[in-house]
């Protein structure tokens, strides 16, 4: 048997879910078409770790059908969707992954993938990549390069490199434009509105929705916040940023004024101690606090604790904590990703091109792989381009193209007044 998940008979369902998330992710079923004619991964073995979604499983049969076999396990033991597993298993995928594994659990798995002797990794918080390059060094000299999906894993592989500890060339898949920025603005955005939605059921129009930090993850809450007759109003700490906020139409305030007007509240500073016990003891009675940030560190649920006589659970992914004061705060997803505890994460159609630069540039590295230095590298503008051009097509949209003389008019600086 080669793979290990929770329960087969789930297969069924998961594979409805996988051709729901088809039907939504144009540009991987485009680059299906096109590869599956050509092969360019015949004869790749490809072992991944990343989030077994319906969205991920697009990908998995997105590289198996442009030739590769390809061998998979989970990057969270608490991510993984086990309907997708058993699905992927039931398709003859090679995949060790069920939700709430221990770590020991999480490590033997990437362990069982890795028997397979990939000749290329895929990553989403480098753990693969590193097992292999502490625990697995035997299978390097078999492996012609990597992809890694996040900043925290693009950041590993760096200080890998610098330090000459990085044993194969790794794209950063991350960095790709037509991948943070649409994850992080549009899918960030909407999955949090709709993790509150969902933990709530709360009307957003009329409401005061404070968006702690105003980058990109806070800048689509935001927005969409905004397009749903909320009123915002962004905290910040840097400057610069608040500016932004302020032009885009948004009131600009402190956290302590803030509090003490807010309906709901989200944090998405990467920050920690963002609402801690003076703002909980200002918030008005049924105030809803939430974070979008990568940790659970932004509210400080410790003082939350400290002010409450009690709490309890009155739905899922909600928490009514009773303070001495009377009156009432709840916290959604424990102070975890809202979006993706009490919601789905990304909608398919922004996993769409966060996924097709990871499966582009597994071909990359089957082309230009063995010239390739051991080091990080950047995902081609031209990649960039095809990939949002693909998207723009799925759309039904087109757009204007430079003529020869714009582009030559472009490049003249001589040309002025
Ligand atoms: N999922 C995740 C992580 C922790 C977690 C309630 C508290 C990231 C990106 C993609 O990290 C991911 N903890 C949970 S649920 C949960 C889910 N709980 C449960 O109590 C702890 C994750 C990428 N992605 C999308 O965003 C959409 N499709 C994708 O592939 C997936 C998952």
């Amino acid at each position: 048997m080669n793979y290990k998940v929770k329960d087969l008979s789930l297969a069924a369902s998961g594979r409805m879910k996988i051709e729901w998330a088809e039907s939504h992710m144009p540009v991987m079923m485009a680059l299906r078409e096109k590869y599956s004619q050509t092969q360019p991964l015949k004869g790749q073995r490809i072992t991944g770790c990343l989030h077994v979604t319906k969205e991920t499983a697009v990908l998995v049969e997105t590289l198996r059908a442009a030739g590769a076999e390809v061998s998979w396990s989970g990057c969270n033991p608490l991510s993984t969707q086990d309907e997708i597993a058993a699905a992927l298993a039931a398709a003859g995928i090679s995949i060790y992954a069920w939700h709430g594994m221990n770590v020991e659990e999480f490590y033997w798995c990437i362990e069982r993938t890795l028997d397979f002797k990939p000749t290329l990794t895929l990553d989403d918080g480098a753990d693969l990549i590193m097992t292999l390059h502490t625990k697995r060094q035997d299978l390097i000299s078999g492996v012609i390069g990597g992809t890694e999906e996040t900043t925290t894993g693009v950041h590993r592989l760096r200080a890998m490199a610098a330090d000459g500890a990085l044993k194969y060339p790794v794209i950063a898949v991350n960095d790709a434009e037509t991948k943070w920025d649409f994850d992080n603005v549009y899918g960030t955005g909407q999955s949090s509105i709709d993790g509150i939605i969902r933990a709530t059921s709360v009307l957003l129009a009329s409401k005061n929705f404070v968006v702690a930090g105003y980058g990109h993850c806070g800048r689509g809450c935001a927005l969409r916040a905004s397009g749903m007759g909320s009123t915002v109003i962004a905290t910040e700490v840097n400057p610069i940023q608040a500016i932004k906020a302020t032009l885009e139409g948004f009131r600009v305030m402190k956290m302590d004024e803030a509090a003490e007007i807010g309906d709901v509240f989200i944090t998405a500073t990467g920050m920690k101690d963002v609402i801690v016990k003076r703002h909980f003891e200002k918030m008005k009675d049924g105030a809803i606090v939430c974070n979008t940030g990568h940790y659970d560190v932004e509210i400080n649920i410790g003082d939350l604790e400290a002010l409450s006589e009690s709490k309890r659970t009155i739905r899922p992914s909600c928490e009514e904590y009773i303070l001495k004061n009377g009156r009432r705060i709840y916290l959604l997803a424990q102070g975890r990703l809202v979006n993706l505890a009490a919601a789905e994460g990304h909608p398919s159609e922004v996993m769409d091109m966060s996924f097709a630069n990871q499966f582009l540039s597994q071909i990359r590295l089957v082309n230009e792989g063995q010239g390739m230095e051991k080091k990080v590298y950047d995902i081609p503008e031209a990649q960039d381009q095809e990939i949002a051009g693909i998207k723009l097509a799925t759309m039904g949209i087109s757009i204007d193209q430079l003529t020869a003389e714009q582009i030559a008019y472009a490049s003249d600086y001589m040309a002025g007044t």
